[in-house]
């Protein structure tokens, strides 16, 4: 019998353990706490030194949930509810770290996870009904479930940029800040290429204490007010009253949200003079982007995305950067909107200037700064905020190989393909929190973290009390539910015709597929659990 004949034959009889978690962000931890407690023996495997995922690695300065504290937590323990207090209503990345410590202590799951080691690949034992993954550490386990919860948004995108190690002075990315020591920008000459999230939130800090500030932008995005203070008392004690009313509320929303403000009319309901009230209160209130009922239609996404504009032209002072800083390539919500206080303010300081790449790009980047076809930025830092390879990407990152060794990278050769978000025919027993096609990045994180990891106990306590080993879902369960996401795509205004994230067209040579499933947390919840009341009819039982 060869090696690996031996191996499989032992690991036919012998898994190291129920299940494997990758990850230890929100959905990880909750995974392992999950497995605990329903009486499965778990191993963890994070590539950080800590807790945090997405929250550990992207430390840069400014980082911060614009989503807002209320929502953005979990809420499975109802202790954990009330013991914890949230500083902020958009809590910085410190803070969100430090909670997910203190959850992940506090339910017992640290010791269950062995740090600094990365997953590097998973091959599916289909004699055994087993996954053997190994790890950077040299280390192969083997498990009878896997749980790959690596986050939509963890496998950073190269910057596209020539030369890039050329750079004499020092260089940063956002999704990779140092963490073990302080960058300190004070009075240098600092160049931030990209103007997403990540840059929106950084700039205003890096302009705090940089000597000069270039930003590099291509594509400008809408920036609307964070909402951000602190947090209302009453609602807080609201929350903690009956926390598992709130987890099972938020879970009847489109966004997985507590009930977010929002307007109470209807868009086509109103005159002129209407439509702009409602407007001006929903600014006011931080909930512009909702201000009517039928928010979600092209009209009235026209008029919200027009007076957003407006808004933001307002509040930079001059008028040729004003005009680059705003988004007129896109509608509201075509690509991740960006949410500051600070941003467009920032540009109003002598020292802060905007490069326009569609005018100027970048060539190159040069031992002494940033190359544009117009002159040389000489600069001592750059900060690269260049984003992801979001969804798809951090699972496409291992090597994973399944039935017939069949490679998920191959299966996934023209985009991502899954059902319900959560499983890839041809791969039984694996599953995916958090990647492409569920309502991820469009929905509360911390909502989904919880509901996707009990939907995937909830089908292993099925399987285990229905006497059946394991299950993947049917091929065809695929191809509905990747018509049923660009059917839903295809409602939302820019989603398809702009270049995002959500879509690939970010990664040069991604193939391009709507990557969010934009039906709402709501339907999406009912439609996981009406798989499992009906004893599975999307899926193969093996
Ligand atoms: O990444 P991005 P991000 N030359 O992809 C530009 C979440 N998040 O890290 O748009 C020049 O949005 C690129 O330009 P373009 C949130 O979901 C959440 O900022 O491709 N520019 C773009 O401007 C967010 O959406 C929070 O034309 C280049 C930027 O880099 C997601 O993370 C906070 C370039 C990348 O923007 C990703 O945000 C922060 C090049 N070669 C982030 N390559 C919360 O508050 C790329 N760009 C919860």
């Amino acid at each position: 019998m060869g090696e690996d004949m031996t191996q499989q034959a032992n690991a036919a009889t012998r898994p190291d353990c129920d299940v494997v978690v990758v990850g230890a962000g929100f959905a990880g931890i909750y995974a392992l706490w999950t497995a605990r407690q329903r009486g499965l023996g778990v191993r963890g495997f994070e590539s950080a030194s800590d807790v945090g995922g997405t929250w550990y690695w992207n430390a840069y300065p400014g980082a911060r949930c614009d989503v807002d504290s209320y929502s953005y937590a979990y809420f499975f323990d109802n202790e954990v509810v009330r013991e914890w207090s949230w500083s902020d209503i958009c809590a910085q990345q410190p803070e969100i770290q430090n909670y997910l410590r203190f959850v992940a202590e506090r339910c017992g799951v640290i010791g269950d996870i062995t740090f600094e080691t990365r997953v590097t690949g998973a091959e599916y034992l289909e004699e055994a009904g087993f996954w053997r993954v190994r790890t950077s550490g040299g280390e192969e386990v083997v498990c009878r479930y896997l749980v790959l919860a690596v986050g939509a948004l963890s496998q950073p995108k190269a910057p596209g940029i020539e030369d890039v190690d050329s750079f004499a002075g020092e260089a940063y990315f956002t999704s990779t800040w140092p963490r073990d020591r302080e960058v300190d920008l004070r009075g240098k000459r600092v160049g931030v290429i990209g103007t997403g999230s990540s840059g929106v939130q950084a700039i205003p800090e890096i302009a705090r204490v940089a000597s000069e500030v270039v930003v590099f932008q291509r594509t400008a995005n809408f920036v609307t007010p964070t909402g951000g203070g602190p947090m209302d008392p009453e609602k807080v004690a609201g929350l903690r009253r009956d926390p598992q009313a709130v987890r099972q509320g938020m879970r009847e929303t489109y966004g997985g949200t507590y009930p977010p403000s929002m307007g109470d009319r209807r868009f086509s309901d109103l005159d002129e003079a209407g439509r702009e009230r409602e407007l001006w209160k929903a600014w006011e209130g931080d909930y512009v982007q909702l201000a009517f009922l039928d928010a979600h239609t092209p009209e009235a996404n026209e008029a919200i995305s027009a007076f957003i504009r407006q808004r933001m032209l307002e509040q930079v002072n001059d008028p040729w950067t004003a005009e680059r800083l705003v988004p007129w390539d896109h509608p509201y919500g075509g690509k991740r909107p960006c949410r500051s206080d600070v941003y467009l303010q920032t540009y109003n300081q002598p020292h802060v200037r905007l490069v326009h790449l569609p005018d100027t790009p970048i060539e190159r980047i040069a031992p002494e700064g940033i190359v544009t076809t117009e002159q040389t930025f000489e600069l001592d830092v750059i900060v690269y905020a260049t984003g992801f390879d979001a969804l798809s990407g951090p699972v496409r990152a291992m090597n994973i190989t399944g039935i017939d060794g069949v490679r998920m990278n191959d299966v996934w050769a023209d985009g991502p393909v899954n059902y319900l978000g959560t499983m890839v025919h041809g791969f039984p027993n694996l599953f995916l929190p958090s990647s492409a096609m569920s309502p991820s990045v469009l929905s509360n994180m911390a909502t989904l973290a919880e509901q996707q990891v009990d939907f995937i106990f909830d089908t292993v306590a099925w399987l285990e009390e229905n006497g059946r080993p394991a299950l993947h879902p049917r091929a065809e369960s695929q191809d509905f539910w990747a018509d049923e996401t660009l059917r839903y795509a295809k409602r939302v205004p820019g989603a398809l015709t702009t270049d995002s994230w959500y879509n690939g067209a970010n990664v040069p040579g991604k193939p391009r597929r709507y990557m969010v499933y934009r039906g709402g947390f709501k339907r999406y919840n009912e439609t996981c659990y009406a798989e499992l009341e009906n004893g599975f009819p999307g899926y193969e039982l093996i």
